[in-house]
């Protein structure tokens, strides 16, 4: 959706973005974080800091739907604390010699290229990891093992191992040592992406609310007739507003090419809580067929969950917040 229209791209902004994330995932959640892997970490990344080589190369394919990306920084040992890398980029000519685990990879066993983290320099710490496009198929690269999840079942969550993996050097994104900032400039997007897929869900909470109080009777009157369910549905809608604007907001920033970490992660933390608590009101509007698999707003609590752990959990984002807060 916003690859620029010379990479074969839409070419579209932010804004348009969080707008279509919010419908698609107002439908199908796994359906969303697909597409925004796809587009806010591996598309912008390639984008942003690639070579117009492997913009030729991997972008435009991406841009046209005939590739799909995956983005490896979370390890067994590196969720919240990312600068942990352990797996590690080793030169070897005109190679780089991979080895190490990555772990909650979305799309990880289905995309035809992944941008891996690997840590090139150990002693460097966050600044002595560097970013790579590994291609499906390279030898030494494997699927290791598909979750099984509470929610976003649709989508593919994989397990990989790197063993001996040679990727060309050609393929290293960017300089030595810029992979950390890579990640998490390319995380600040994503997180956008994140929280309007949390909208999505909570207003599909929201909707079925809404349409089942208009349609279900308990002493005499409709659901919706009752204060103490129009009062549920008021504060979902107010909510729902807040956590727009919170994420349009970051996404006008990012448009304008000004600082948005804190207001993605501002807009994640808060339309991510938002999605949890309009599921739960939903389930309590219906009741005991809230419940059941014969309607969606189950499925929407189990997908709505996972906006607040991906891309940062809700405690990694109030630290990207705080810190900002108190910076000198
Ligand atoms: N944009 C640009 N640069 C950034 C940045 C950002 N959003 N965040 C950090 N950096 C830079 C810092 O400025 C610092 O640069 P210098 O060494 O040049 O000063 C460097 O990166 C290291 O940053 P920092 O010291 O803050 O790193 P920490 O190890 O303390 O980690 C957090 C910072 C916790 C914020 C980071 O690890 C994080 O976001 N973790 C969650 C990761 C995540 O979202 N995982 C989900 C999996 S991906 S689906």
């Amino acid at each position: 959706m916003m690859v620029s229209e010379k990479y074969g791209g839409a070419g579209l902004d932010t804004i348009s973005y969080v707008l279509a994330m919010e419908e698609i995932s107002r439908i199908d959640a796994s359906c969303g974080v697909i597409v925004s892997v796809n587009n806010s970490l591996v598309c912008f990344g390639i984008e942003e800091w690639g070579a117009e080589e492997q913009k030729q190369k991997y972008l435009v394919p991406l841009a046209q739907g005939k590739l799909l990306g995956a983005f490896a920084l979370s390890e067994p040992e590196a969720g919240s604390d990312a600068a942990n890398q352990q797996t590690t980029a080793r030169l070897d000519g005109d190679f780089y010699v991979l080895n190490g685990a990555k772990n909650f990879i979305t799309n990880g066993a289905n995309a035809d290229i992944i941008l891996v983290m690997a840590a090139t320099d150990k002693s460097k710490g966050a600044n002595g990891i560097s970013t790579f496009i590994v291609e499906k198929g390279t030898r030494g690269l494997s699927v290791v093992k598909k979750e099984k999840k509470l929610g976003i079942r649709s989508s593919d969550t994989a397990s990989l191992a790197f063993e001996d993996c040679r990727v060309p050097r050609s393929n290293r994104v960017a300089e030595e040592g810029f992979g950390f900032k890579f990640a998490m400039k390319t995380l600040d997007g994503g997180r956008i992406g994140i929280a309007a897929q949390a909208l999505g869900i909570g207003r599909a909470s929201f909707e079925a609310a809404r349409v089942y109080s208009k349609q279900r009777k308990a002493f005499g009157s409709y659901l919706s007739q009752l204060q103490a369910i129009q009062f549920k549905l008021a504060d979902m809608a107010t909510k729902l507003e807040a956590a727009r604007l919170l994420t349009l907001e970051s996404a006008a920033l990012k448009d304008a090419r000004k600082r948005y970490s804190t207001p993605a992660a501002q807009a994640k933390l808060f339309a991510s809580k938002v999605a949890v608590d309009c599921a739960l009101e939903a389930i309590q509007i219906h009741g005991g067929y809230g419940y059941i698999r014969d309607f969606p707003v189950e499925r929407y609590l189990r997908d709505a969950k996972i906006t607040e752990i991906y891309e940062g959990t809700s405690e990694i984002q109030r630290l990207v917040i705080a810190r900002d807060l108190l910076r000198e």
